[in-house]
This record gives structure tokens, sequence and C-alpha cells, in this order.
């Protein structure tokens, strides 16, 4: 098996994602190369089709014929394939041999995405910011009621609900969702930061810099801060510090790779090996390992099912292997968070 270095990874993204550029920093910290296919804001997505995806979220994550969705599972095999480095510096715990450090970054990688902050995030800009764009308001509607945008009949539902970004809902969510962002700064400010450090761990495994505990707690704040009432950087001077000592350190190490077109990305992806070997375990009651499988996440987007053979399901992952129109691919997802069901007919028994 070729090593993972020497292996095209091509990252599905497009610019406005902040989960997207959550992995971009921490690819371009670590010095990890790859190519990017830059992808729709809304549904459809016909690139991610050409390699058997379903899974509507950005980004996505491929290494060769490895395909891997959600960023917590992205980030946790790109510490394993990459581990640190003279050419891919670490900067997670792992790195600097601090395993407390680690279980920081998870914690904080927890709050931030299975806790309200993303959500709240969301709910702190202007309505303004998506009021005027009724194609990507159907589109998100669909994403948060688990419809599917591109299937007339699944409008229904989602047209006599109010879509969670028209300017009815955010205007009422606002005062909420500033509190929650508020409260995070706070933490910030008087706990990790508060003595004045430059950055929330004493090591980042290689030096001086931002290390994935900065990374995990600071994605959030830059993608909102310019939406969050002034007063509450204003008075959080160090957390205002961070941000911009964190931008002058992505800024310096960004290296976003050539952009590829769908085509010419599934084509190189195709041709190339397989990341890691087949996983065997399949510790899942009721599932068995070959028969076919659909899997999807549990929180939102859920109307998209990838469906193939089952590969692996263990603790940690879930891996099916999809047929696209150009060829096989292994498809990872994170055990949390998502959920597989054998697919046989109309008959799932979901686990
Ligand atoms: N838990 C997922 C969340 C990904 C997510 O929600 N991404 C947003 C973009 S920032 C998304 O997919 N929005 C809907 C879309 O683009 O179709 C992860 O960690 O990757």
């Amino acid at each position: 098996m070729a090593s993972p270095q020497n292996i095209p990874i091509v990252l599905y993204h497009y610019d406005l994602s902040p989960y997207a550029k959550r992995l971009r920093w921490y690819l371009n910290l670590r010095k990890i190369p790859y190519s990017q296919c830059i992808q729709p804001r809304i549904m459809p997505r016909p690139d991610l089709s050409l390699l058997g995806v379903s899974y509507r979220r950005i980004p996505v994550l491929a290494i060769g014929k490895d395909v891997y969705l959600d960023t917590r599972l992205i980030i946790q095999k790109l510490e394993t394939l990459f581990p640190p480095s003279a050419a891919h510096p670490g900067i997670s715990g792992v790195a600097a041999g601090r395993p407390e450090h680690s279980a920081l970054e998870d914690l904080i990688s927890q709050r931030t995405i299975e806790g309200d902050l993303f959500g709240s995030g969301v709910q702190c800009f202007p309505a303004s910011r998506f009021a005027s764009d009724a194609a990507l308001l159907r589109d998100r509607t669909a994403l948060f009621t688990n419809a599917d945008p591109t299937k007339d009949d699944d409008g229904g539902e989602s047209a006599a609900t109010p879509s969670p970004l028209s300017a009815e809902v955010m205007d009422k969510k606002r005062p909420a969702a500033v509190a929650v962002v508020r409260r995070w700064v706070r933490w910030l400010e008087e706990g990790l930061l508060a003595d004045g450090r430059d950055w929330i761990l004493d090591s980042n495994g290689h030096g001086a810099g931002p290390s994935l505990a900065d990374l995990e707690a600071i994605w959030v704040l830059m993608w909102v801060s310019a939406a969050l009432p002034s007063d509450i950087l204003e008075s959080a001077p160090k957390v205002a510090a961070w941000l911009e000592r964190f931008k002058g350190a992505v800024k310096a190490a960004a290296e976003d790779g050539p952009a590829l077109k769908g085509e010419e990305a599934a084509k190189l992806l195709l041709a190339s090996s397989f990341a890691e070997p087949e996983g065997e375990e399949v510790r899942q009651a009721g599932l068995v390992k070959g028969r076919p499988v659909k899997m999807w996440p549990t929180d939102y987007g859920s109307a998209h099912k990838d469906a193939g053979r089952l590969v692996a399901a263990d603790d940690k992952e879930f891996v099916i292997e999809s047929k696209g129109q150009l060829g096989s691919v292994r498809i990872h997802a994170p055990r949390y968070g998502f959920t597989i069901s054998a697919d046989e007919g109309n008959v799932a028994s979901q686990l």
C-alpha cells in the first residue's frame, strides 16, 4: 500500500464554509498538500456524485480512494495518516507528547460542534445575510428539516415550516445566540487566556504557534466576530488580540492547493490507491460485512443517505464501499453523529 504522503488529496468545499476553513487551516499549518474541488453553496453537487457520495455537507476530504466525511473524523484521520514529522509539523497534544492536551482539544471540539456554539454562531448573523437569497433559504430549510431539496415532493413540509434562516426565526433567536457566544468569549478571556499568554497551550509540539486547541476554540469566533455586537470583543482584549495573532499565523501558513474540476478530481482519485487498509471489523449487531447498507448523519442533512456494501463498523467509524459513475470508493463516517442500517428494500433495521 502506498504511503498516504504519496496519494492525492482533494478537499471538496466552498469558500464561505467555516467548517472547511477549519480544515484548510489545519492542513496548511501542518503543511499537508492538497488540491481543491470547489463546490456550489447549495445542492446539487454532481462532483461528489461522480464518486458515489450522497452526503450533502461540506467539507469532504478524499485521500485517494478513501473518502472521509465530517471534520471531526477527517482531523482524527489526518492525525494518524500524517504523524508529526519535519515535513508535516504536528500541532496537537499527540505531537507534543501531552495526552492531557489532546483531551482538552477534544473537549473544546465537542463544545463547539456538539454543543451549541456553531449553531448559535449561525444565528448571530443579521437575517439580511440570507433573507435575499431565496434558493439558499429553500436549500437550508431542506437541510435542517431533513428533506431533499432536489426532489419536488420533499418541498411540502418545508414550505409550511418557516426556514431556520428566515428573518422571522433569525430575529427571534439572535439574542440567545449572542449570549452563548458572549459566554464563550468570556470563558476564554477569564480562563484559558487570562494570564496573557499568546496561545492556549504552552506547546504546540514544534515551537511557538497555534495548536489544535487554538484552532478548535477559535474557528467559530473567526467566522462570526464581525457580526457580533462590538462590546463583546471590546471587553475581551486578550481574545481580540488572540484572534489577530491567529489570523497572522494562518495567513503566513496559507498554501491552498490547485483547483480541480469535478471530473478531473474524480479521475485523479480513482486512479490512485487507498490511503488505509480495508477495515475488517463489524462490531454492530445485525450488520454483516459485505451486505448492502445505508449510512447518514443523525443531526441534519439526513435525507442524503450513502448506500453501499459494508466494509467496517467499530466504535470509531463506519466504512462502506460505494459505486459512483466513474468507480468505487470507501466512504468513512464517524460513529458518533452518524447511523447505519441494513438496506433490505423498504425494511431498514436501523441501529
Ligand atoms: N459536523 C460536520 C458539519 C459540516 C457542516 O454543517 N457544514 C456546513 C457548511 S459550513 C454545511 O454542510 N452546510 C450545508 C451545505 O453546505 O450543504 C463537520 O464537522 O464536517
